[in-house]
């Protein structure tokens, strides 16, 4: 079926959460909508905040360019536009667009009878930028807690905030987090394999293989197939929970733990049992 036969069928009118039938219309093959309005605006006012700030800044080398939000002194207030106001009014740009492009995404799934599943998971990933220049900086009291906008910056930054917790892969939400990206891996490597070896054909002239073929397959291996559909609820599961536990292992590491990581397990040394 050519893409624009069901488009027509599908571009329903109303689900809108803002503005009634005012942006309830379409681009080309784009939705616009109230919120595709505020995506673009946020997006195009953060990206020229980004040039002005690269345009006065002392590189243009790609790696070196910097961005960084104010120093810790200014705390949680207003920093002036050279002394990291400008990091300031680029991250809620960035917020600005990311939960306009979330809520267009709701009001697309309303119009198509969906539920809100894409949206809610773009939202564990908003949550998890989030943490990082909002949510910690606050329970911090500086916005000098971001991180700065930059490709090297951002790596000495992680790495300075992992050495500062003395050994930050000890963190337990870090631990739980990581084995969830490690397992979403696992889990998409194990599903896009068994969709393509499926319908991808040996030779010339094989037919397209079965969902049947797909469960016999784990069957055979491991005894076990979750089904077709399991797979995506597992695989959403695992996504999802990746973007929780490293919201919460970040959030976690300054506001709530301040001593290295590595210190947090002697909650087993001091268990009363052992005195
Ligand atoms: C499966 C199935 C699919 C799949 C995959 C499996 C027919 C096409 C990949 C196998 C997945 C299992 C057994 C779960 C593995 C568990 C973890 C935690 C990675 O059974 O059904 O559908 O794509």
């Amino acid at each position: 079926m050519s893409m624009l036969s069901f488009e027509e069928k599908y571009r329903v009118r109303g689900g809108t959460l803002i503005g009634g039938d005012l942006f309830d219309f379409w681009v080309g093959p784009f939705y616009v909508g109230f919120f595709g309005i505020t995506s673009a605006f946020f997006a195009l006012l953060g990206t020229v905040f980004i040039f002005y700030g690269i345009a006065t800044g002392p590189t243009w080398n790609i790696w070196q360019i910097n961005i960084a939000p104010p120093d810790l002194s200014y705390g949680l207030g207003f920093a002036p536009i050279d002394e990291g106001g400008l990091w300031q009014l680029i991250t809620i740009c960035a917020i600005g667009a990311f939960v306009s492009w979330a809520l267009r995404q709701a009001e697309i799934s309303r119009k198509l009878g969906m539920n809100y599943h894409v949206p809610i998971a773009f939202g564990f990933a908003i949550l998890a930028y989030v943490s990082l220049v909002v949510i910690r900086p606050v329970l911090m009291g500086a916005w000098g807690h971001g991180f700065p906008y930059g490709i090297m910056s951002h790596l000495d930054w992680v790495s300075n905030t992992g050495y500062q917790y003395l050994h930050f892969h000890y963190n337990p939400a870090h631990i739980i987090a990581v084995t969830f990206f490690f397992t979403t891996v696992l889990a998409l490597g194990l599903h896009g394999g068994a969709i393509l070896s499926a319908v991808n054909p040996h030779q010339k002239g094989d037919t397209v293989k079965t969902a049947y073929h797909e469960n016999s397959f784990f069957r055979d291996t491991i005894m076990y197939s979750i089904g077709s559909l399991g797979i995506h609820r597992l695989g959403l599961f695992l996504a999802l929970n990746a973007g929780f536990w490293s919201a919460v292992c970040i959030i976690i590491s300054g506001p709530f733990w301040t001593r290295g990581w590595p210190e947090w397990y002697d909650w087993w040394l001091s268990l009363p049992i052992w005195s």
